[in-house]
């Protein structure tokens, strides 16, 4: 038989990679898609499975259209990637966020309970939830300390995952997922701004770079072997919660430094610091423990941050001298 599955979020980072990853598994896959009054699905045409997918007009934010696109794709699989997860507009846009990342989170799992008790829900969830970090290295079970208004927003969708898989008995897992990157990556996120940045120095088309804070320490991954996770996690007889990271941490420094080196550049002299993209408040060092995800889920990340920022060097590069 084959399976149904509902992506939220289809056109962004994670949701290109996703559909990929369970069309070539031979799923029918459906995408819940707002309506933008531009083209949003650029991603999905570069993975080459634009017209593979059955989309469904919806946002997050309206109750109904989430219950009819659940109701119509009668999945057996719902990933709910929605968010605006860009953690510097979540001060500017604070309750946009709260019910897009957080209620939103709520609207699907009712659809869920009401219409599908049978399907099974993945929540992507977060490692901003550890913000101030209460442990160096993090796990399942770190308490969580967020420190932005997308940090609270996807805290409140954890644990309302959580509690329906508590109340319903639903089948609900939370991943919670440490940065991964990509080419497809949003343009804002620091390393895809680092790579197109470079590139454009390179070809002689920008002069510097502004950055912020740039010794935050993060956990890189790269986003196709993180989706993979995201299924595995559907496919246990037990729903539960999972971290997804590589266990190693990285100064934004250090991986400007890869990117610009890459095309033979030294960082130092193009990188400026610039108040404006300091946060109201920062998350200084993430780094995240697989250990369960790797037990439980046979789940390894196979790819390094310097093979990731080749890759996405490579592909903005080749982008940027088309231009
Ligand atoms: P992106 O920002 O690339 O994609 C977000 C998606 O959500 C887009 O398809 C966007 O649509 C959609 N969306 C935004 N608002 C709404 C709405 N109101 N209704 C319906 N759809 C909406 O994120 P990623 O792919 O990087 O991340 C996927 C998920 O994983 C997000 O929930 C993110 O918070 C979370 N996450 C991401 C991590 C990462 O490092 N990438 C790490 C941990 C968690 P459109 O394209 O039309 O704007
Ligand atoms: P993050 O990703 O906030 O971790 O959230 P981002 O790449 O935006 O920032 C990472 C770190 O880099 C610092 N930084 C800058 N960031 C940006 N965007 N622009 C800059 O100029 C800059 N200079 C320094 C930031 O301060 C921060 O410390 C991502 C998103 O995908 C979330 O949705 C997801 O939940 C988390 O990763 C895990």
């Amino acid at each position: 038989m084959t399976k149904s599955a509902l992506i939220t979020g289809i056109t962004g980072q994670d949701g290109a990679y996703l559909a990929k990853l369970l069309l070539d598994k031979g799923y029918k896959v459906h995408g819940l898609v707002a309506r933008r009054s531009s083209d949003s699905r650029w991603r999905l045409r570069e993975m080459g499975v634009e017209a593979d997918i059955v989309y469904l007009d919806g946002d997050m934010a309206d109750a109904c259209s989430v219950q009819r696109a659940v109701i119509k794709s009668a999945p057996d699989e719902v990933y709910n990637l929605a968010a605006q997860s860009f953690v510097a507009a979540s001060w500017d846009q604070p309750v946009t966020t709260g019910i897009v990342d957080g209620l939103g989170v709520t609207h699907l799992l009712e659809a869920i309970r009401q219409f599908s008790p049978h399907t099974r829900f993945y929540q992507a969830s977060t490692s901003e939830m550890f913000g101030l970090i209460q442990a160096e290295q993090q796990d399942e079970n770190t308490p969580f300390y967020p420190r932005s208004p997308y940090g609270v927003a996807k805290l409140y969708g954890h644990w309302i995952t959580v509690n329906y898989r508590e109340s319903f008995n639903l089948h609900a897992s939370s991943g919670i997922l440490f940065n991964h990157e990509s080419p497809l990556r949003g343009i804002e996120f620091v390393t895809r701004k680092v790579t197109d940045a470079a590139a454009r120095i390179k070809q002689g088309k920008q002069q510097t770079l502004a950055l912020g804070n740039i010794d935050a320490k993060r956990d890189w991954g790269f986003a196709g072997d993180y989706v993979e996770a995201m299924w595995l996690m559907l496919q246990q007889d037990k729903p539960d919660d999972y971290v997804v990271a590589t266990g190693v941490t990285t100064t934004v420094r250090e991986m400007c430094r890869i990117a610009f080196d890459h095309v033979g550049l030294n960082y130092r002299d193009y990188v400026k610091i610039d108040p404006a993209f300091f946060r109201p408040a920062e998350v200084e060092v993430l780094l995240g423990n697989p250990a369960k995800a790797q037990r439980v889920l046979g789940w390894k990340p196979k790819t390094d941050l310097d093979t990731l920022i080749r890759m996405m060097m490579d592909a903005d590069m080749q982008r940027v001298a088309k231009e």
